[in-house]
């Protein structure tokens, strides 16, 4: 088994790349549910559907979120009435959300319904919530603090941050099976998501830091920022205003605990002396991945680096 830890964009390319150099019945994705929020009395989960979205080739390429070829009937009407229209769910989107929401009120757990949605999207990896109970990233800017889609999308991510934190984490519990993947993986690859507020609050679930260092030997981490800045979203921002240094030494700085090696890309090579004297194996190989190929070399050469052995066949 194959085991990832991420969020978003960067979490649901790896995977995409990783479908295509192992069987997905051998992949186990465990994903942040630190985006959450709940809007128009609907349950969103934005980085398990933008993981489920993509992995079903359904995503809105441009946005990296939502569904391809929706339309927006729905927010147009709401805005008649001046509804919350600024987080944009689109018609074809909603479905999944009344549906979370539908199920979780009939008692559901986030762990069974998200297998049911990744089931009715044909995909056949195992795709898990960090966690059942709520954890909601909120992070402090000047006025105050803040929730994540506060952040991220009603002031795009345009303000500086002070403080992050991870509401309810404390009292959270792994989702059913996430450590079971952790402990049985031949491989944990952490992926190119944002380490402040994508892998963070996957880490501060209890129980979950623990089984990833127990499994450090066998961990590689992909570093999502490329010459410093990240591909997509604030990861360098927000690594350099919490006071880390926003290259792949300060990634490697977060990691040296976790993992034993940082895939870095070879814009960042002359920096691989400085990730190894943080006490990570630092591994050269091109980590942008603009092309499904491009995700499954990159994907094979994280699973090489943890050790485990090339796809059988
Ligand atoms: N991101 C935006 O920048 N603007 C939006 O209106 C927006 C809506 C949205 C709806 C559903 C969903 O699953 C994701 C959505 N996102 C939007 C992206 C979302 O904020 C991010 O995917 C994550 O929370 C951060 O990776």
């Amino acid at each position: 088994m194959i085991t990832t830890i991420g969020a978003g964009v960067g979490a649901a390319r790896l995977l995409s790349g990783l479908m295509l150099a192992r069987p997905p019945e051998e992949i186990t994705a465990v994903v942040n549910t630190g985006d959450d929020l709940v809007l128009h009395g609907l349950a969103i989960s934005p980085d398990l559907d933008t993981v489920t979205y993509t992995l079903a080739g359904a995503v809105n390429a441009e946005t990296g979120w939502g569904l391809t070829g929706e339309t927006w009937r729905a927010m147009q009407a709401l805005d008649r009435y001046g509804g919350q229209t600024w987080f944009r769910l689109g018609d074809l989107d909603l479905a999944t959300h009344l549906y979370r929401t539908q199920r979780l009120s009939e008692g559901a757990t986030l762990t069974e319904v998200t297998a049911e949605i990744t089931t009715a999207w044909g995909l056949e990896l195992r795709v898990l919530p960090m966690s059942d109970d709520p954890v909601r990233t909120m992070l402090t800017v000047e006025e105050g603090e803040i929730s994540f889609q506060d952040y991220f999308v009603a002031r795009r991510h345009g303000v500086a941050v002070s403080a992050v934190r991870f509401q309810g984490a404390e009292q959270a519990r792994p989702a059913p099976g996430v450590l079971e993947a952790l402990a049985r993986a031949e491989a944990i690859l952490i992926c190119p998501s944002n380490p402040i507020v994508s892998i963070a609050p996957v880490l501060a679930v209890p129980g979950i830091t623990e089984a990833v260092t127990a499994r450090r030997e066998n961990t590689v981490a992909v570093s999502p920022l490329v010459a410093g800045t990240a591909l997509k979203g604030p990861a360098d921002r927000l690594l350099a205003e919490l006071g880390h240094e926003a290259s792949v030494v300060g990634v490697a700085r977060l990691y040296a605990p976790l993992a034993a090696a940082l895939v870095i890309d070879p814009a960042d090579a002359a920096l691989a002396g400085a990730v190894e004297a943080e006490g990570m194996r630092a591994v050269i190989v091109p980590s942008i991945m603009s092309s499904p190929e491009a995700a499954r070399r990159l994907a094979e050469a994280a699973l090489a680096a943890a050790g485990s052995p090339e796809a059988a066949g």
